[in-house]
């Protein structure tokens, strides 16, 4: 029989995504489970043309189920991944609650699809979304080249702070729109755009806001350091120099990285389009004499990350520049958790130890 999912979170902006995936791919599910909170509990959705009623998140939801993929905050997770499993169930987190464990896999299919198998707690997590937009596209060059730091700069989408985060950037952007004098004074678009700022720390319609996630240690956000250490455990690389500055910008979805990466090797931008052309989940989008750039309102929707700008540095032939787009719906949440779970399910089939 084909196994059992449960989508935890079904009814939230990424569960939705999910639910969309599952009806588009090949499908590998038996009876698929939708589960959210008491809340969201009684209300229909629509999976694989099914109309499927959404559960209570109670521990018996998950009799039955071989594989649970979360996506819920980080407190939800941490409580009912370790009930879902003692239930019987594979979870797939993408909380960033386990990713550091040390007993939890921390997969991007593209880059390091064997870890999954190795999951003493049984759960696997999947990688945050501006990591997972970005590894795809370093590991094949550190394969190549042999990655020794990376600089990063994000450009991230209002959306990866749910639809509360797009919510507020639309009642903000009707608010400015017409205002021929906005943003020529100071403070005049915060005054046009009122209190409410959401789940931002200011406003973000013809802003820019250098900060996403909490504040964690001497001035670093946790978004910046899951950057670094969320790379270091995917490439292997315990010891991998890695600087980021994560910035939320007005884009309602698709997360952009500026990537400088030093190389043990020396590079050309000739080599590294010839390596990211054969990467998987990867698509080269580099002809700027034609207009052609990533960018987020050409990547939404797609699977793949987009990748462009590639430049040689000028004062180190041993580093490239270049500009990363990806759906931070997509590859940076729903499609990244439920390949993880294809994973799982192939493994399943094929009776080897869950
Ligand atoms: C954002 N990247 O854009 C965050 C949201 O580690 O899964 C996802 C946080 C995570 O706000």
């Amino acid at each position: 029989a084909q196994p059992t999912l449960a989508v935890v979170g079904a009814t939230g902006s990424v569960g939705s995504v999910m639910l969309e995936l599952l009806s588009s791919r090949r499908n590998v599910w038996g009876e698929i489970r939708l589960i959210a909170s008491a809340r969201s509990a009684g209300k229909t959705l629509t999976c694989r043309g099914e109309r499927l009623d959404v559960r209570e998140l109670t521990a018996e939801a998950f009799d039955g189920v071989d594989v649970a993929m979360f996506d819920v905050p980080d407190a939800v997770s941490e409580h009912w991944a370790p009930i879902a499993v003692s239930r019987g169930a594979t979870v797939v987190d993408n909380s960033s609650a386990f990713r550091m464990r040390p007993d939890v896999p921390l997969v991007v299919p593209e880059v390091n699809r064997e870890a999954v198998h190795d999951r003493p707690v049984g759960i696997v997590s999947s990688a945050n979304c501006t990591v997972a937009a970005m590894i795809i596209a370093v590991s094949p060059l550190h394969d190549e080249y042999g990655l020794r730091e990376l600089v990063l700069a994000s450009y991230q989408a209002a959306s990866g702070a749910g639809q509360a985060g797009v919510d507020t950037l639309h009642d903000q952007l009707t608010k400015v729109a017409g205002d021929r004098l906005l943003g020529g004074r100071p403070g005049n678009v915060r005054q046009a755009v009122g209190d409410d700022l959401g789940p931002f720390p200011a406003p973000l319609a013809l802003n820019v806001v250098p900060w996403s996630g909490e504040l964690a240690d001497l001035g670093w956000s946790s978004e910046e350091l899951k950057l670094r250490n969320e790379s270091r455990k995917i490439l292997s690389l315990p010891a991998l120099k890695v600087s980021a500055t994560c910035v939320r910008v007005p884009v309602v979805t698709g997360h952009s990285i500026a990537v400088h990466a030093v190389f043990a090797a020396e590079v050309t931008a000739d080599g590294a389009r010839q390596v990211l052309r054969n990467a998987p989940g990867v698509i080269l989008v580099d002809d700027p004499e034609a207009g052609e750039f990533p960018m987020p309102i050409d990547a939404v929707g797609t699977d793949p990350s987009w990748v462009g700008r590639i430049r040689r540095a000028m004062d180190d032939p041993r580093a490239l520049s270049f500009f990363i787009t990806g759906d931070n719906m997509r590859k940076g949440a729903a499609l990244n958790t439920v390949q993880i779970a294809e994973l799982i399910a192939a493994e399943l089939a094929k009776g080897a130890p869950a």
